[in-house]
């Protein structure tokens, strides 16, 4: 069996819980095949400090954790440049907050070759190598030029927009070239690999063959969507934890009058959240029985502060929800709850199963894990409805989930009462189908779906 090799900007501890479900598959993943995980450390190296590209080698069981240091100039222009200010926005069709800041692009090139360099050492000839996400597109035509023969595979997390958006990036040209030194591109969506392969035969002018394949600079590569899951195994144990069954007593107990709604996400400007709170503002103007009831749960972990627009997403949702609850709050009731944190994981499980709704509402994202880790987390004989954005990737796969347009606050707001007084009925039919659906096509399934298909491109099509 061939050894399996991960790349991402930051390595994951497979053994820990705390690393969420996807560092968990990966792990299982590189377990049983045995394998290396490879990528940044976390660590910055000072300017006049050395230690700069400093490999850190770390034994997990078979899994070999390999990191690496970047100096203060690359993790400015890499990550939080080029990555997080210009690719993020633009991917999540927001030219608008794009920063294409001199310097970016060059350290942006500059780490993906030195990750390139490091790595390519320590790679086997039949090694099948795995690379994560927007932040290493160049990778794997830095390792071909290295003279990589290797089964390269990639998948992209966040949102791929429609080729006008994609053309207006500059060295737009050079990224999607780059995607052709990979056997396989996994997209989240159907609406994704449509506008990637609409931007390769426009833009790239490749060709299209069968099966989702693309033949262009000399080069045969696969693109096709793989919705990725949840480990629903995993977190339904988690809602066997003492602390999880704590936070469901307390809330249910706390809120055993009144309708509880949750939203659990980054601080992230792509989730919705001003958005969110305006659409709850109006449930409670509109519909006077909400009031001294539903009360909004919004927990928002901090992420990406030292970038100006994170920071003024979180100014503007703290005046909104400190307005909300000026204008609606009771002397023993609060609409809403707001936390700028982190939740334990532990204890996600009870919070999602206290609420009767939950809201999922990002103007655009990727696939979205929590609309999948709510509904396999209710109770089957009294489950709650989740409302979901149709611009989540998630959307796609969730069609019985009450869809929203979360730009349409009014219709948001009635969406929201449509589900707080959904009967019990149609909420169990809705449940249990989407349960089902997320239960076959689990994060295990995606992992295997994917290596899977990877393995047939490169028979069909070897380097
Ligand atoms: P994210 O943008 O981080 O991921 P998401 O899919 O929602 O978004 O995953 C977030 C994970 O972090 C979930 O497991 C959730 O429970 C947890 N989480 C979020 N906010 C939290 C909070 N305040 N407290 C505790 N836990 C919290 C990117 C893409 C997504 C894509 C995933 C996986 O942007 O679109 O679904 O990768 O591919």
């Amino acid at each position: 069996m061939s050894r399996l090799v991960v790349i991402s900007n930051r390595v994951g501890d497979p053994r820990k819980v705390a690393a969420g479900g996807l560092a968990v598959a990966l792990g299982d993943a590189l377990a049983t095949s045995g394998g290396l995980w490879f990528g940044w450390s976390g660590k910055i190296v000072e300017d006049g400090a050395t230690g700069e590209g400093e490999l850190h080698q770390q034994r997990a069981g078979n899994v070999e954790l390999v990191t690496i240091d970047l100096s203060r100039e690359d993790h400015d222009t890499y990550y939080t440049g080029y990555s997080n200010q210009a690719l993020w926005p633009a991917f999540h069709y927001r030219l608008d907050l794009a920063d294409f800041g001199s310097g970016f692009f060059a350290g942006y090139q500059r780490v993906n070759r030195l990750f390139a360099r490091k790595l390519a050492p320590l790679l086997r000839d039949d090694d099948v190598i795995w690379v994560h996400d927007y932040h290493l597109i160049p990778l794997a035509s830095e390792l071909r030029s290295l003279g990589c023969r290797q089964r390269i595979g990639f998948f992209l997390h966040i949102p791929l927009p429609p080729p006008p958006i994609l053309a207006a990036i500059p060295g737009h040209e050079w990224l999607m070239r780059s995607f052709f030194a990979y056997d396989l591109v996994g997209l989240q969506t159907n609406e994704d690999a449509d506008h990637f392969g609409r931007f390769l035969v426009g833009e790239a002018h490749a060709e299209r063959l069968a099966d989702g394949r693309f033949s262009a600079y000399g080069r045969t590569m696969r693109a096709q969507a793989f919705p990725i899951g949840i480990d629903v195994d995993e977190f339904q144990g988690l809602a066997e934890s003492p602390e999880s069954r704590e936070t469901e007593t307390t809330l249910k107990q706390q809120y055993a009058h009144r309708r509880l709604l949750v939203g659990i996400d980054r601080l992230d400007y792509s989730k919705g959240l001003p958005r969110r709170l305006r659409a709850f503002r109006e449930l409670l103007a509109n519909y006077p029985e909400t009031r001294n009831s539903a009360t909004l749960i919004q927990v928002a972990s901090p992420t990406r502060e030292s970038v100006d627009a994170y920071a003024d997403i979180r100014h503007e949702l703290e005046s909104l929800a400190g307005e909300i609850n000026g204008a609606y709050g009771e002397l023993d009731w609060m609409p809403i709850r707001y936390m700028h944190r982190t939740w334990a994981r532990k204890r996600l499980p009870g919070l999602y199963r206290a609420a009767k709704v939950a809201l999922v509402t990002p103007l655009r994202d990727g696939m979205n894990l929590v609309a999948k880790e709510y509904v396999a987390m209710q109770d089957e004989t009294d489950p709650g409805v989740l409302v979901l954005s149709r611009f989540a990737g998630a959307a796609e796969q969730m069609r019985e989930a009450l869809l929203v347009n979360p730009y349409d606050i009014p219709a948001t707001a009635q969406t929201i009462q449509r589900a707080l007084q959904m009967p019990l009925a149609e909420r169990r039919e809705r449940h249990a189908v989407l349960l089902k659906r997320i239960r076959e096509y689990d994060v295990h399934a995606w992992r295997k779906d994917f290596l899977g298909v990877l393995a047939e491109t490169a028979e069909a099509a070897p380097v």
